[in-house]
């Protein structure tokens, strides 16, 4: 059967999410590189697992992230207009947000994820933390326009999107992404961009394959995900975690890799692995600050300022909309 009248006819009864998450994995895994989108490593596991990687010695982006928005937290403030309105796009924990917030003159926060209930309750803290800030959290697709609540229109405005999530972004994808804040947030607005940097791959590697073994639990979390959710019967001792650095790409790519020929069953499909094929499930693109200054200029901003660690592990920009 047609792999799409086979969805159609067995994922009628499913929630939309889990049917638009059924149509995706059905659709990658009958590619010839077989892919799974990373935005759904994020179960409530893969959220945990997650916040054990960013605990790795190995996994250097956070906690250098961090060391800049603290070290940097003055220099930043400056860039913060009186009264703006600050916009995280995906916002998960407010540990870095807590950082800029020090900087006292911010307004607002609208912390725009699609995950609705996360962001309720982290705003609800922070509200406790920062009683004459006005919270706005937005469900939103961030990755997609979005109109501001109505409370921050008037107010300066200052993007946040720190974390390197835009490495998950293929470049067009990063591109368009740009240029869409840049639609939001409107002609002056600032952002704040976190990027991580190109460096050495006997970093880059243990980075996204560490001696725990945390990532590999992550990796491999999508087939658990995919096996609970969707009824799949992935065998999980038959498919390893494998993270390479493609330095033509400029990207660390994550793959399950099939440890043996076998098939794999979803929703009647039978679904063939050959000894050694991969299914590919994400890409965390690299930067040089040049390359990401050039994006940002393609994407209508204007870079202003950019920090890094001494050592150039990570880097963090501030733009400016033309
Ligand atoms: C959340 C996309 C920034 O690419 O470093 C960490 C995700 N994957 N380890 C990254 C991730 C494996 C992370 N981002």
């Amino acid at each position: 059967m047609n792999v799409h009248v086979a969805v159609q006819t067995q994922t009628h009864r499913l929630d939309p999410n889990t049917a638009a998450f059924a149509r995706d994995v059905l659709d990658g895994l009958t590619r010839s590189q077989k892919e799974l989108s990373p935005k759904y490593f994020y179960d409530d596991a893969g959220s945990e697992l997650f916040v054990d990687i960013t605990r790795l010695p190995e996994y250097y982006p956070t906690r250098t992230e961090l060391g800049i928005l603290h070290d940097r937290a003055a220099e930043i403030a400056e860039l913060i207009p009186p009264d703006a309105a600050v916009v995280e796009f995906g916002a998960g924990a407010t540990t870095k947000i807590r950082l800029l917030l020090a900087a006292h003159q911010v307004a607002a926060y609208v912390p725009v994820d699609i995950s609705g209930d996360f962001i309720v309750t982290q705003a609800e803290a922070l509200q406790r933390d920062f009683p004459r800030l006005a919270v706005h959290p937005l469900a939103a697709d961030f990755t997609k326009p979005f109109a501001l609540p109505p409370a921050v229109r008037d107010m300066p405005k200052v993007g946040f999107f720190p974390g390197s999530t835009l490495g998950n972004f293929e470049p067009q994808e990063a591109r368009r992404f740009l240029e869409s804040a840049r639609d939001i947030l409107g002609r002056g607005a600032r952002m704040i961009i976190g990027v991580d940097l190109e460096k050495d791959e006997r970093v880059l590697v243990p980075a996204y394959d560490d001696a725990a073994g945390v990532t590999a639990r992550f990796n491999l979390n999508l087939l658990i995900r995919i096996n609970r959710e969707l009824g799949a019967n992935f065998d999980l001792s038959a498919f390893a975690h494998r993270a390479i650095y493609n330095r033509d790409q400029h990207r660390i790519e994550m793959h399950l890799v099939s440890l043996r020929d076998q098939t794999v069953h979803l929703f009647g499909e039978r679904i063939g692995f050959r000894a050694g094929e991969t299914i590919h499930t994400e890409n965390s693109y690299k930067y040089s600050l040049a390359r990401f200054r050039t994006l940002a200029q393609q994407a209508g901003w204007t870079p202003m300022r950019c920090w890094t660690d001494p050592d150039a592990m990570f880097s963090v920009h501030a733009i400016e909309a033309d």
